[in-house]
């Protein structure tokens, strides 16, 4: 059974999972407003990913007996500057997503609870992944700095992602 704090942290990372979905959604609105279809499907893709993500967390308290509480939403950001400065965003957003990971796998140490431990490992895999992909898209648009044809370019190498 999941101790009490471990579900209360699970729970915090529940809602910044759909926070991060929820953020990606108000990305992929705004780029479907720029015209930029390619950067709003990378968008949708990443908003369902987060929602598995959430997703898995809540099948797992209860399968250790715990219980999930949802907490609000915080409403996302909308107004950004370039694509070069939402994928910043991005890669903030999922550095801060690193080390709540990070954290719960530390309480999860703390309190000995092995199959917590075990269960993190996708999510500690799937963070470097995460931040390897920011970091992909930020390179290319440095890359093509205000170049519109390669602008272009990466709108429609982004409009193949399909979801896993
Ligand atoms: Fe769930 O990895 Fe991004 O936030």
């Amino acid at each position: 059974m999941l101790s009490k704090t471990l579900q209360d942290a699970i729970n915090s990372q529940i809602n910044l999972e759909l926070s991060s979905a929820y953020i990606y959604l108000s990305m992929a609105a705004h780029f479907e407003g720029e015209n930029l279809g390619g950067f709003a499907n990378w968008m949708q893709v990443q908003y369902h990913e987060e929602t598995e993500h959430a997703m898995k967390f809540f099948k797992y308290v209860y399968e250790r007996g715990g219980n999930v509480t949802l907490k609000a939403i915080p409403q996302p950001i909308a107004k950004f500057k370039s694509p070069l400065d939402v994928m910043n965003i991005v890669l903030e957003h999922e550095q801060k997503v690193t080390a709540s990971i990070n954290k719960l796998y530390e309480l999860a140490l703390k309190e000995k609870d092995y199959a917590t431990q075990s269960f993190l490992k996708w999510y500690i895999d799937e963070q470097v992944e995460e931040e390897k992909n920011a970091t992909d898209i930020i390179n290319m648009l440095e890359m093509t700095g205000d170049a519109k044809m390669g602008l272009m370019m990466i709108d429609r190498q982004l409009g193949k992602r399909k979801a896993d």
